[in-house]
Formats: C-alpha cells, sequence, structure tokens
C-alpha cells in the first residue's frame, strides 16, 4: 500500500473536501489546514473525520492560515509532505471586489509562502506543489479555445492575486527547480459547491422553489458563458498533475460551454419544468411555461404539484416580475466581467490520460437531485416545527 503524505491546504472547501477523500482511497496519510472559526466549518470532511485519539489517523487537521508565513512553515516543517496540494484561496470572483487587498494576500503572496517554506525548509527535492490556478486568468477573451499558451487577461482581484500565484509557481520551478505545477481549472461544481456559486445557488433556488420556500430566483448576468465540468473529475486531474515525472502546467476543462441562461433552463428540465425567458437587460425574467407531470412527480414528488400548479396558473395572469420564478438583480453584476471561458484539455488528455466521467447533463442531474433531497429535508424540519436558526426563541 502506498504510504505517501500529502498536505491539502483548503482542505474545507469543495475541492478539498473530493480531493482528501480520493487520496486516502489511495492510501495516502492526508494532512489538511483549516481556520479557526466561530463555529463548525468541516461539514464537507465530517465522513472522513477520525478522532485524534486513535492511534491511527489518515486524516489529520492542523489550524492555520495562508496569511501566516510561521505557521505554514511550521506545519510543513511536522508533515514533510511529498505532496502539498494549495488549494485554499478566497475563492469568490464577485467577493474579491470588495476584500481585494486580502485576496492579494492568501490568494497570491499566500502561494509564495508555500513556495518559499518548501524551499527554505530543504525539501525542493522531496515535496511537490500543486497550485489551483484557474481559468479566471484568461478573463478579457483573447482567443478561444483557451490552452495553456493563451495569453492572460485578469478582470478581477481575484484573477490577479492568482496571476501571481501562477507565476511565482512558474519561478520557483525555474529558479530552484521545485516539482512545482499549475492545473489551470475550468469552473468545476458539485452538490457540495458553494451555495452563493451560480451553479450552486440556481439548482438551491429551484429545489425551494417547487417546494414552496422561496418565490424568485434573482442573478446577475444571465449571458456570461462557463464552460463547467464535476469537481470529482478535476481533483483526479490535480493528483495526476503531481504524479508526472517533470512538473508543468496543463489546462483542465470539458471544451464545452453554456451561457447561465440555459444552466438554468436545464436545471429547471431535470425535474420536468420548462422555464422561458423574455425581455433585455435588467428587465430579462425567465417564467415558468408548463410542468412535466411524468417527470416531476419521478423526480420530486406528486405532493407538491398542485401548489405549484397554482402558481403556473396566476403567473400567466402577471406580467414582468410579478409572476417571474427567474429576475435579474443588478447587485450581482461585476464591475468588469469574463464573458466566455472555454477550455481545450488537449495537453492534459494526452499527457496525463485525464478523461472527464461527467457531462454537463450528468452534473446538472447530480446537482438537482442533492439539492431537491437537502431542501426537502429542511422542509420537513420546518414544518414540524424542529428547525430554528434563533437560539434565543
Ligand atoms: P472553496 O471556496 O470551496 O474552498 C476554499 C478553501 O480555502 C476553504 O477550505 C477555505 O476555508 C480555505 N481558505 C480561504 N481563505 C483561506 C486562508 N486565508 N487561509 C487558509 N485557508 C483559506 O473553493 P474550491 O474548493 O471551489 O476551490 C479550490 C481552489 O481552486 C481555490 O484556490 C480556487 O480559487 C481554485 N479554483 C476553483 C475552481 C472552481 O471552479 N471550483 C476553478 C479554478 C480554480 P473555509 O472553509 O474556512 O472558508
Ligand atoms: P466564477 O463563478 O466567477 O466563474 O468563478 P460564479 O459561479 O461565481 O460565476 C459564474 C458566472 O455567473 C455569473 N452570474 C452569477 N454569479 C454568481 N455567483 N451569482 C449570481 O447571482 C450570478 N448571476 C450571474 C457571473 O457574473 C459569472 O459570469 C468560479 C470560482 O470557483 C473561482 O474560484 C474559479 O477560479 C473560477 O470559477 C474558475
Amino acid at each position: 500500500m502506498n504510504m505517501k503524505t500529502a498536505l491539502i491546504t483548503g482542505i474545507t472547501g469543495q475541492d478539498g473536501a473530493y480531493l482528501a477523500e480520493f487520496l486516502i482511497k489511495k492510501g495516502y496519510i492526508v494532512h489538511g489546514i483549516k481556520r479557526r472559526a466561530s463555529s463548525f466549518n468541516t461539514e464537507r470532511i465530517d465522513h472522513l473525520y477520525q478522532d485524534p485519539h486513535e492511534k491511527k489517523r489518515n486524516l489529520i487537521l492542523h489550524y492555520g492560515d495562508l496569511t501566516d508565513s510561521m505557521n505554514l512553515t511550521r506545519i510543513i516543517q511536522e508533515v514533510q509532505p511529498d505532496e502539498i496540494y494549495n488549494l485554499a484561496a478566497m475563492s469568490h470572483v464577485a467577493v474579491s471586489f470588495e476584500t481585494p487587498e486580502y485576496v492579494g494576500n492568501a490568494d497570491g503572496l499566500g502561494t509564495l509562502r508555500i513556495l518559499e517554506a518548501v524551499r527554505l525548509l530543504g525539501l525542493s527535492k522531496k515535496t511537490r506543489v500543486y497550485q489551483a490556478s484557474t481559468s479566471e486568468l484568461y478573463g478579457l477573451v483573447q482567443e478561444v479555445p483557451q490552452t495553456e499558451k493563451t495569453p492572460f487577461y485578469p478582470r478581477s482581484p481575484y484573477g490577479v492575486a492568482k496571476l501571481y500565484g501562477y507565476w511565482i509557481t512558474v519561478n520557483y520551478r525555474e529558479a530552484y527547480g521545485l516539482h512545482a505545477s499549475n492545473g489551470i481549472l475550468f469552473n468545476h461544481e458539485s452538490p457540495i459547491r458553494g451555495e452563493t456559486f451560480v451553479t450552486r445557488k440556481i439548482t438551491r433556488a429551484i429545489a425551494r422553489i417547487v417546494l414552496g420556500m422561496q418565490e424568485t430566483l434573482f442573478l446577475g448576468n444571465l449571458s456570461a458563458q462557463r464552460d463547467w465540468g464535476h469537481a470529482k473529475d478535476y481533483v483526479k486531474a490535480m493528483y495526476l498533475i503531481l504524479q508526472q515525472d517533470q512538473p508543468d502546467d496543463y489546462v483542465i476543462a470539458t471544451g464545452v460551454t453554456t451561457t447561465i441562461r440555459d444552466l438554468v433552463t436545464k436545471a429547471a428540465a431535470e425535474i420536468g419544468l420548462q422555464i422561458t425567458f423574455s425581455g433585455k437587460g435588467v428587465q430579462e425574467t425567465g417564467h415558468l411555461t408548463s410542468i412535466d407531470e411524468k417527470i416531476f412527480n419521478e423526480k420530486v414528488g406528486g405532493q407538491y404539484l398542485p401548489a405549484l400548479k397554482n402558481r403556473l396558473h396566476s403567473a400567466s395572469s402577471l406580467g414582468g416580475h410579478e409572476g417571474a420564478l427567474i429576475a435579474v438583480d443588478p447587485q450581482y453584476f461585476r464591475p468588469t466581467e469574463v464573458d466566455l471561458l472555454i477550455g481545450d484539455a488537449s495537453k492534459a488528455r494526452k499527457q496525463l490520460g485525464w478523461e472527464p466521467q461527467y457531462n454537463l447533463a450528468a452534473l446538472v442531474n447530480d446537482m438537482m437531485q442533492s439539492d431537491i433531497n437537502l431542501m426537502k429535508k429542511d422542509s420537513y424540519l420546518r414544518d414540524g416545527g424542529y428547525r430554528t436558526l434563533n437560539y434565543f426563541e
């Protein structure tokens, strides 16, 4: 059995959780860095958690932060990892416009802190480093599809910070011979995607709407196009990148791009709802125009149908925003937008033998089903009077 040791920063995030599970299955001892928070933030990895009193553990967590060099250096010294996956980041593009300095520090300089710790600790020959680079580096469209050779033109404080992370990784590879590689990953999603990224916001809101827990889903730019894959496929690529004899940089993508608008219609169709968009710009709305009862009964449940039909009936007599399930709210527009991402992962397919198992339909199916189940649980708890977040009641 392989007994390699990996250190994952950002282990409590979407990718960290899938990667930890994947590496543990491969026989790794996985160490993870988590931030101290005032409430539990380990929900995504609780299924992997082992009691610290157990003698043999394959998941060990350390408190830390990418903005704290001494902490990172101490952990790397203690763990002596064979592989470091630097996944920690303030990863929300829109939020990065509100916290630009912090993002520069955590996402940009944080990468340097990891690389420099490896170098100073004399681990340059032992420890391989994976840097979580991103299709946000491409930003303003220079060419499509985007490859490893496409020029970068980031369009957000997040993209600019990640540009530093990308180049400092390349520089440490060239200057000091580190086995340090960038995965330029295009958007990847899953049932455990953060709730404020657009895919999860959509699947979660549709589930809540059909269960009568929400009226309207407000979105920003419906015309942006993204190349969406499944996070489960993408963490395999991270692993494969570090198994290569030579460090290098790879695009990881599906090669298919879709607008936000089309994603909404696909997610709704998954449970038998037809949504039609009309209007332009901030006036654009999405209305429920028909229900395929067979699909709806199978995927959601017949008991929720009468209320929804009622809604379809009353919505048809209303115009504009009133009857809309989907509406545009300009507060979700970004000061500078990335309009079109579509990646060419030929190099990864050829050199890593990487092949995604999920297409967009399978991804949407996975996320929609998961959110329907999750929201049903939520509504049972709420209806039964068991759910209150107000501790003072
Ligand atoms: P998430 O936002 O789900 O997870 C980010 C992780 O980083 C969380 O564990 C978070 O901790 C942690 N973190 C944030 N700030 C710090 C900090 N200052 N110090 C230590 N840890 C910190 O992101 P994903 O899992 O989706 O993405 C993983 C990485 O890949 C990120 O670097 C992201 O920028 C990059 N990426 C993601 C893509 C995607 O489509 N998902 C595409 C391309 C790149 P906490 O749980 O406490 O918030
Ligand atoms: P992105 O993902 O910015 O590509 O970054 P996000 O899902 O946030 O946005 C994708 C596109 O959807 C548009 N959009 C909205 N986005 C959000 N979040 N909320 C909305 O209501 C909304 N309406 C429209 C956005 O304008 C954008 O065009 C993700 C992150 O995981 C990064 O960390 C990662 O590097 C990139 O993917 C690749």
